[in-house]
């Protein structure tokens, strides 16, 4: 994507996952809106982008983070959101590992409480390493979490998949996390991560 589409899905992010009001939209109960009231709202707010702008950043967004209806009429996020949405996933059963990326800041805390969902619906995890490791490095010096969530799925825990491969669960107690120190302590293991961000999923 171009500096343009990339700058619109920020924007796009920003508004269907946490300040629709900001541009005076409303999503539905699923987090839907139309594409006509979206564009018509975007160049009203000083932010004129055209279908076809949309359809790049639907189709080239490097996480795939909106998805279109069936009828291509509407919009919604995938993910990620911390406005009070019902996405509608079924539960499905996780593979035995995942990975959370998070920021060395915050492991005094995870120790203590586990992952938590802060202000977004669920805790966010990947399948692969290096998107763990771009997700964790936005918060500062990376580090990987490994998590046991086949033995979650086990004692109850209900794993969601979105529509563009992030894995949803509502928390992580600390039990079911592990945590790779050589990560980010060797040098090696530094090289990696600068070479995962780099070339990982990222905005
Ligand atoms: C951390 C991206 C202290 C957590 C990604 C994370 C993802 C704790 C931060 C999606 C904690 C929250 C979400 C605890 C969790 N104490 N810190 N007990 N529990 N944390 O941005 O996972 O690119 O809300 O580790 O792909 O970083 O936007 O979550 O570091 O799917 O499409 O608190 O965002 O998607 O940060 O990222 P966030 P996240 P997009």
């Amino acid at each position: 994507m171009d500096s343009r589409n990339i700058q619109f899905s920020k924007f796009l992010s920003f508004v269907l996952r946490h300040r629709p009001e900001e541009i005076g939209i409303k999503l539905d109960s699923n987090g839907w809106v139309s594409i006509a009231d979206l564009l018509n709202a975007c160049a009203a707010h000083g932010k004129p982008f055209s279908l076809e702008d949309l359809g790049n950043v639907v189709a080239n967004n490097n996480k795939k983070r909106f998805a279109l209806s069936e009828d291509g009429q509407k919009i919604r996020a995938s993910q990620g959101h911390s406005i009070d949405i019902e996405l509608g996933y079924d539960p499905v059963i996780p593979p035995e590992l995942l990975y959370h990326g998070t920021a060395t800041r915050f492991l005094k805390s995870i120790r203590r409480e586990g992952l938590v969902k802060g202000s977004r619906h669920h805790v966010h995890l990947s399948a692969d390493i290096g998107t763990a490791l771009s997700v964790g490095s936005r918060h500062g010096k990376a580090v990987l979490l490994k998590i046991r969530a086949g033995e979650m799925a086990k004692v109850g825990f209900a794993f969601y998949l979105s529509a563009n491969g992030v894995w949803l669960v509502e928390r992580i107690p600390f039990e079911f996390i592990e945590e790779f120190d050589q990560i980010f302590n060797s040098t090696q293991n530094q090289a990696l991560v600068k070479f995962l961000v780099e070339n990982g999923a990222k905005q």
